[in-house]
């Protein structure tokens, strides 16, 4: 019998509860690996929930966290599930003058941070009326002492699926981060809807090297895991080596295109080491045609490209059993409608470049706080405004081609060049500036800064300099360029894709 209670936390303690004994995170390799199992995972969250309860954090209480990555921050998040409180993950490498607006944004009863970070944000924190606790990557900390002494929390706040679940920050075209907001149902559709059309096995094995502060690693990949009660080899980031020495005991590795890249630089990575495998899954970017023909060739593994956002969870995905065509993000997933239409909202013809528009159980409820900003981006009829661009074919296969919105993908990390421009404008001697990203071997797009200064000489090192503290460094301009003038459209608009063209070889050799 379906419960009542549609915390997504309910789902998972009953599929770790059907397999307690069940190895979930490996954690290292060979016989030193630390092993915990679905049971060690559900009492240490319950002790994290008991731990958060203590701190005041109830159902609705935002929980901001900025943490390593670690089984016992799988417990935390697990924890906030259980108590109905609203999980609000941030990148690690932000910085703390990022972090202190995510404080005053979400206004969160605990703040989760490492003991470095917890000088810098000690003040933002307080402002926020937050309580400031402490977990480490090693699984010390505060908090972890606090769990450790807790009295257990093992129920599960009753939710229903609208009900918020986790807010999610993605950064804005006008510089600002919105917070989206994801239920209960968002989470369980999401994942019930992966487990199926992706197939999970009882038998498998995920290999984890993503992040968890962004939705592929955190619900996309996670949930598909824990949803089965499978195991995980849970490494604490991407490393190619290790990944590659992980592949014969894996079965699912789900990564941005910068994974495979990387991995095909290695000799290690082949048609042996990856015989044990059945899925290698690409999201977050575009995964280019020549890396899953050189996957391919290498492994013999097609690529399953699928195609989200931080406010939809999982859109569209290439199929499991049928043609998994390169270059194309695949069809609708069960339960999503998605269209192509223009910028008036008519829907468009097969085969016409339009916007994406998404309608499901796995769209988000909103942007936090920013009502306005939320009814700009759904039609009346519910649908989404992605702000990507593609065409769909006659079997409703998508194929992303653009973007829309001003953003750059790098690594799989979204950056908004307007929150850089912004910055660099208030630089001495920099008159105005473009931010734009071009072709990369590694991240796929590198961030480029286009200067016009007055004079003054502004370089690679003045960025660095300037923006240094102010900026997580992976936003951070990798190439710098002066020019007199930027080209300026009649209504007086910046040409960026000019400026992509112009500066397209930058960081590539070009095709002879
Ligand atoms: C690190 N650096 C980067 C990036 N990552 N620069 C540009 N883009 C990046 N993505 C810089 C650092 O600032 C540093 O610079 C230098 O590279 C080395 O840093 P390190 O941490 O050692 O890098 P890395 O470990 O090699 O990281 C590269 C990575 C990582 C493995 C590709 O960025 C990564 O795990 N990306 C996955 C992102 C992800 O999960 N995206 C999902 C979001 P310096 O030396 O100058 O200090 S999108 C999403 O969730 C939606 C829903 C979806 O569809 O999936
Ligand atoms: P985020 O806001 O970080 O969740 O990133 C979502 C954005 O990543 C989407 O709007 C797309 O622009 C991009 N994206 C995700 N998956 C793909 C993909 N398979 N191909 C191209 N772009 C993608």
């Amino acid at each position: 019998m379906k419960s009542d209670n549609q915390n997504f936390a309910h789902a998972l303690v009953a599929a770790a509860g059907a397999h307690p004994h069940r190895d979930c995170l490996v954690l290292g390799a060979g016989p030193d690996a630390l092993v915990w199992s679905y049971h060690d995972l559900e009492q240490f969250s319950e002790r994290m929930a008991g731990a958060l309860a203590s701190l005041g954090t109830g159902v609705g209480d935002r929980v901001v966290v900025q943490t390593e990555k670690s089984a016992e921050a799988v417990a935390l998040y697990l924890g906030c599930l259980r108590l109905g409180a609203v999980y609000v993950p941030l990148n690690t490498a932000y910085t703390a003058a990022e972090v202190h607006y995510f404080l005053a944004d979400a206004e969160p009863k605990v703040f989760v941070c490492t003991g470095a970070a917890s000088g810098p944000c000690s003040g933002a924190a307080a402002r926020a009326g937050a309580t400031l606790v402490t977990l480490e990557a090693d699984g010390s900390g505060s908090l972890a002492e606090a769990a450790r002494a807790a009295e257990p929390y093992s129920g599960v706040a009753a939710r229903a699926a609208g009900d918020l679940a986790a807010i999610v920050y993605t950064s804005g075209t006008t510089g600002r981060s919105k917070g989206a907001m994801l239920t209960h149902g968002n989470l369980a559709s999401s994942a019930e809807v992966l487990r199926d059309y992706w197939g999970w096995r009882d038998d498998d094995v995920l290999l984890h090297a993503l992040p968890i502060f962004h939705v592929h690693g955190l619900f996309v990949a996670l949930h598909c895991a824990l949803l089965g009660a499978t195991p995980m080899i849970f490494l604490a980031r991407f490393d190619a080596a290790e990944v590659a020495a992980a592949l014969p005991r894996a079965t699912v590795m789900m990564g941005v295109p910068t994974f495979y890249t990387r991995l095909l630089e290695r000799d290690d990575v082949n048609r042996d080491t990856c015989a044990n495998m059945r899925l290698f899954v690409s999201g977050s970017a575009p995964l280019t045609a020549q890396t899953f023909a050189a996957w391919e060739a290498r492994t013999g593994h097609r690529i399953l490209e699928r195609y989200g956002m931080s406010e939809t969870m999982m859109n569209t995905s290439n199929p499991l059993d049928g043609e998994r065509v390169a270059g194309t993000v695949g069809f609708p997933l069960p339960g999503v409608e998605a269209r192509i239409a223009a910028e008036d909202g008519t829907v468009l013809p097969p085969g016409e470049i339009g916007t994406i528009e998404v309608k499901g159980p796995n769209v988000f409820a909103g942007y936090w706080h920013m009502p306005d900003k939320t009814a700009e981006e759904f039609r009346d009829d519910g649908f989404f405004i992605t702000g990507d661009l593609a065409t769909m074919d006659e079997s409703g296969r998508i194929t992303i081609v653009g973007r829309g919105k001003d953003l750059v993908i790098s690594g799989g990390y979204n950056i908004y060049p307007k929150e850089i421009e912004t910055l660099l404008d208030e630089m001495p001697g920099v008159v105005e500036s473009a931010v734009i990203g071009v072709p990369h071997p590694d991240f796929g797009e590198g961030v480029v800064a286009v200067l016009v200064t007055d004079g003054t000489a502004v370089g690679q090192a003045e960025v660095d300099r300037a923006l240094d503290g102010r900026l997580a460094r992976f936003k951070q301009p990798k190439a710098v360029v002066t020019v007199d003038a930027l080209p300026r459209n009649a209504m007086g608009k910046v040409q960026k894709n000019q400026l992509r063209e112009q500066y397209a070889h930058l960081f590539t050799q070009p095709h002879p």
